[in-house]
This record gives structure tokens, C-alpha cells and sequence, in this order.
């Protein structure tokens, strides 16, 4: 029988760059997530008899909100259900679910890298049917319809075991729990050249793999130690907590100091890497050498073509506006195009659908390809493996040929967190007022191009997105981008990304931040990130 419960609508459930996410004691409100999950339904497209695909990085809160969501489907006219056992699927293997299954769009519960427990981060995202992030005209409409809606529906039944594979029924709707982790580890093994990967693995080929104790853990147990052959004890903290062990997530240099510090050791292995909260980024480091995001993208997109699925070329790259132009360089020498989208995967979607790009990368840590349509941790991670099983080469090999041939991009990006949102956004519109007047001003050595606001029109559907970060091009080549999170959950979180390109006959093996001292200096005399925000220094660089 359907419920239909009256409601009133909450301010602010404004989808960011990577949904709606919001601490954790907010989505406990009473009707809540309830409210933003019946305006999912309210407004997305799906056809009588649709799937719905729902799955979460197993934080605290995610088995609530499942259990609440799957009455609710069963409500609102759902033929099925897939959800994943005990809740868990990581985003990309979320996003390969719903279209291998042919689903009409999907729920992913994640706060993805931020962290999790009661009084943490929580999050819900729409995908649909192509299992890519819901795009802006989507999220749109779900926001229109939060701030209107008045009722929400359920049917009560008996509870759903999430934890036992199997079907059943509520009201009219059947509901699969699903094997988490074998259609995706199928996936993978379909990709890459696993024969290969096992053969370096049996003759001392080594990883160690970071789960963060999120939701990789399942994951990289089955596919790297059980189905590659890599030793036990390769993934460390693979266990998914509710509070991933009361640690955030995100795999960077800060969150994953203890893999680095492997790394940085005589005994790291050939690689190491980590993953996030929800299993879509991933951290690259070779023995002795960091690899940036953004330089994975580029020395993946190079090699790709030594994996079985990318062997016959690429159609395209497409990276984020802030991302380094490393990936741009690439494209050029292979003669396909070089795509710049705003910030969030969401951009990618209709490239990839299009058959314009089919590797993708942003600086956050987040590497794909048209495999799926979210990015994809353990993907990144394969395809590394893949390439220096085949190649027999060190990451340290990889990456100093790379940059003797393309030059390198020095790169990190400066996060000033939690600041006052009325100072953020003071800084950022001093910022743009500036803008017209900046081109031809120096900054010690560095002298203004061009400098503007970053909008974006999608060249597959023409839709617009318009103030997606401050970018200041210096006539070296250089540049500076400023931006605000859209994934934050307290106050405003400013990004400053520093890019600085160094010729193949230039200087490729310095430190990184004396190499981007002049552009940190400039960044703080544009901005005055002091003076605004009472900050001399950066939370967080990576
Ligand atoms: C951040 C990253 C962005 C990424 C997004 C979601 O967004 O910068 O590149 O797509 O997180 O990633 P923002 O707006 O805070 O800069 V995840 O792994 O949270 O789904
Ligand atoms: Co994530």
C-alpha cells in the first residue's frame, strides 16, 4: 500500500559539482533525504517498467537512506530495483550497473572523499540512464522541484536483507541485492591485459593499494590480489567502515602519508596508489617519484594503446579547465582533439556519449575513460599496472621519458578551507572586477596574457555554463586558476591551481614548489588571499 506522506520543502538542496552534500546530522531532519529523493523521482526520466540502480561507498547513514529509498521507488513506479549487496558499489562500478543493466538512472549515497560518521558528510547523486552524473539541466530541475514539493511517497513493506544476494518483492516492485563487486572486476578484466599484468605480478611485479578503508576494499581484494596474483596484503585497510577509520578518504598526499612515505622508502614496491571514499579517484606514485593527476592523465592517455580496450587509439581527451594542460600535448602529438570542460564529470558525459573523447581526467584525482561514465579509481590504477607489465619499465622510467618528450607541467593546487562564504565570495568578485585591467600587468617575472571568467558550451548539446573559475594566463604559458569547491560542506572552500610549463630542453627535474614560487606570489598579489580571508597559507596543497 502507498503512503503518501505531506512534506515542506528545505532550503539549500542545491546539487553541487558532484550532488547533493550536506553533513550528516542535516540528511537526519525527518523528511530530508526523503524530500530530495521523491524530486529525483518527480522529475527524472523513466519510462514505465524502469530500473533504478542504488548503491552507496558504505558510509555512516548509507543502509538508512537505502532502505528508505527502495520503499520509496517501490512507491513511485519502479519495476525493479538493483541495489548492491549490503549497500556497497563503488560510483564507477554504480555507473557500469546502470548501463549494463539498462537501468533508467541510478542513486549513488556518497560524500565521496570527504569524511564520514555522525557527525561527518553525507551525500546523494542522480545518474542517468548513460551512467554519467545527471547534467546541469537535471540537477536544475531537481532543485526547481525541492523548493516546491509538498508530499512524498512510500510503500511500507517487509524490510529488504541487503545483505543476502537474492530477489524479492515490495508491493509491485521486485528488488535485486546484486554481487557488488563481479560485474565490475568482469569489466575490468574485459579492458586490460590481465594475462600480462598476472605474468609481471608471478615475476615480482609490485603495488600496494590504499582502500582508505572506503569502498574499494572488496574491489581491489578480488581483482588485484585474487585475480592478478599480486601477494595478500597488497590492499591495505580494505576493510570499508562506516567512518573510514575515522580518516578522510581522499587519497592525496596529505590523507595517504603512509603509502608516500612507502613510496619514498627502499622498499616501495613498483607502485603504489589509493582510492577514495567511493572508489572513483586515485593517487598515483611510483618508487621514488609522485606522479600529479594531471600527469597520470597525460602518461595514461600516451600509453593506452598497450591495453587490449584502447588498442586501437583514442577518439579524444577531454580534461577539466583546471587540469594541467599536460593531457593537451598528448592530443596534439596523437592528432585527436583536446577537450576543456568546466569542473565535475558531469561535463564529460556528453563527450563521451558522442564518441568525441575517450580518456578523461581531472586535477582532483579522477581518471576515466568511455568505459563507464563516472571516473574511475581501480581504472587508473589497472591501467598503470597494465602499461608497466607490458613495457617493463619503472613509473620513474614512464614519467622522465614522457616529460623529455612533451615537457613537463609542473602543477599543485592550493585549497584554502572552510572560509567565511560572504569572504569568498567577496575575494571572488574583486577578482573578476579586476579582470579587464590585468592583461599587460606583471608579477615579478611573470607578465598577464589574458585573463577571464571560464564559461563553458557544451559542443555536443550546446547547453551553457557560465562563472566556472577566475583564470589568469601569463605570457610564459603559465597559468592561475581560482575557483570555489562545489563539494564543501562548511563555509566556502577556494581552490588556486598552479600550472607552469617547463620545454622538453628545460628544466624537468626540479622540486615542484620552488619551480611555482613566482606563480604562488602572483596568486596572493591578485587575489589578496590575506587580506580577504585572513589565511597566509594554504590547509591543504596537493
Ligand atoms: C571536487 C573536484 C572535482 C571533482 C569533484 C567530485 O569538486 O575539484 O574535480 O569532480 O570534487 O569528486 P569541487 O567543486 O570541490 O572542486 V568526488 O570524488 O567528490 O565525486
Ligand atoms: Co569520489
Amino acid at each position: 500500500m502507498i503512503t503518501t506522506v505531506a512534506t515542506t520543502p528545505f532550503d539549500g538542496q542545491k546539487p553541487g559539482t558532484s550532488g547533493l552534500r550536506k553533513k550528516v546530522r542535516v540528511f537526519q531532519q525527518p523528511d530530508y533525504a526523503e524530500n530530495f529523493i521523491q524530486s529525483v523521482f518527480d522529475v527524472a526520466e523513466r519510462p514505465a517498467g524502469s530500473t533504478l540502480v542504488i548503491g552507496g561507498d558504505g558510509r555512516f547513514y548509507n543502509r538508512t537512506v537505502i532502505e528508505r529509498a527502495i520503499q520509496m521507488a517501490a512507491a513511485n513506479g519502479y519495476a525493479r530495483v538493483l541495489v548492491g549487496q549490503g549497500g556497497i558499489l563503488s560510483t564507477p562500478a554504480a555507473s557500469h550497473v546502470i548501463r549494463k543493466y539498462g537501468a533508467s538512472g541510478g542513486l549513488i549515497l556518497s560524500a565521496s572523499h570527504n569524511p564520514g560518521g555522525p557527525d561527518e558528510d553525507f551525500g546523494i547523486k542522480y545518474n542517468i540512464a548513460n551512467g554519467g552524473p545527471a547534467p546541469e539541466a537535471v540537477t536544475e530541475a531537481i532543485y526547481a522541484r525541492t523548493r516546491t514539493i509538498d508530499r512524498w511517497m512510500m510503500v511500507e513493506g517487509e524490510a529488504v536483507d541487503l545483505d543476502r544476494i537474492g530477489t524479492s518483492q515490495i508491493g509491485a516492485m521486485v528488488v535485486e541485492v546484486i554481487d557488488s563487486v563481479a560485474d565490475y572486476a568482469d569489466l575490468m578484466e574485459e579492458l586490460f591485459d590481465f594475462p600480462a599484468i598476472r605474468a609481471a605480478a608471478a615475476q615480482g611485479l609490485s603495488i600496494a593499494f590504499d582502500a582508505m578503508h572506503a569502498v574499494t576494499g572488496p574491489y581491489a581484494h578480488e581483482i588485484l590480489e585474487r585475480r592478478l596474483g599480486f601477494a595478500a596484503g597488497t590492499v591495505h585497510n580494505g576493510t570499508p567502515l562506516e567512518d573510514f577509520g575515522g580518516h578522510h578518504p581522499d587519497p592525496n598526499l596529505v590523507h595517504a602519508k603512509v603509502l608516500y612515505d612507502l613510496m619514498m622508502s627502499p622498499d616501495a614496491p613498483a607502485l603504489g596508489a589509493a582510492s577514495d571514499g567511493d572508489g572513483d579517484r586515485n593517487l598515483i606514485i611510483g618508487k621514488g617519484v609522485f606522479i600529479t593527476p594531471s600527469d597520470s592523465l597525460a602518461m595514461l592517455a600516451a600509453n593506452a594503446h598497450l591495453a587490449p580496450a584502447y588498442a586501437g587509439g583514442l577518439k579524444g581527451i577531454a580534461r577539466s579547465m583546471p587540469t594541467s594542460t599536460a593531457a593537451d600535448k598528448v592530443a596534439a602529438a596523437l592528432g585527436i582533439p583536446a577537450w576543456e570542460t568546466p569542473t565535475g564529470w558531469k561535463f564529460f558525459g556528453t563527450l563521451l556519449d558522442a564518441g568525441k573523447a575517450t580518456i578523461c581526467g581531472e586535477e582532483s584525482a579522477g581518471t576515466g575513460s568511455d568505459h563507464v561514465r563516472e571516473k574511475d579509481g581501480l581504472w587508473a590504477v589497472l591501467l598503470w599496472l597494465n602499461i608497466l607489465a607490458v613495457t617493463g619499465k619503472s613509473v620513474m622510467q614512464i614519467a622522465k621519458e614522457h616529460w623529455a618528450r612533451f615537457g613537463r607541467n609542473y602543477y599543485a593546487r592550493h585549497d584554502y578551507e572552510a572560509i567565511e562564504t560572504a569572504k569568498a565570495n567577496t575575494l571572488m568578485a574583486g577578482l573578476e572586477a579586476s579582470l579587464p585591467a590585468l592583461p599587460g600587468q606583471s608579477f615579478g617575472p611573470l607578465t598577464v596574457a589574458a585573463a577571464d571568467q571560464f564559461a563553458y558550451v557544451d559542443p555536443v548539446d550546446g547547453s551553457e555554463s557560465r562563472n566556472q573559475g577566475v583564470r589568469v594566463m601569463f605570457a610564459c604559458g603559465s597559468r592561475i586558476v581560482f575557483r570555489l569547491s562545489g563539494t564543501g560542506t562548511e563555509g566556502a572552500t577556494l581552490r588556486v591551481y598552479l600550472e607552469r610549463y617547463e620545454r622538453p630542453e628545460g628544466r624537468l627535474a626540479e622540486e615542484t614548489p620552488a619551480m611555482l614560487a613566482d606563480l604562488i606570489a602572483a596568486a596572493e598579489a591578485i587575489a589578496g588571499i590575506a587580506a580577504h580571508t585572513g589565511r597566509t597559507a594554504p590547509d591543504v596543497v596537493t
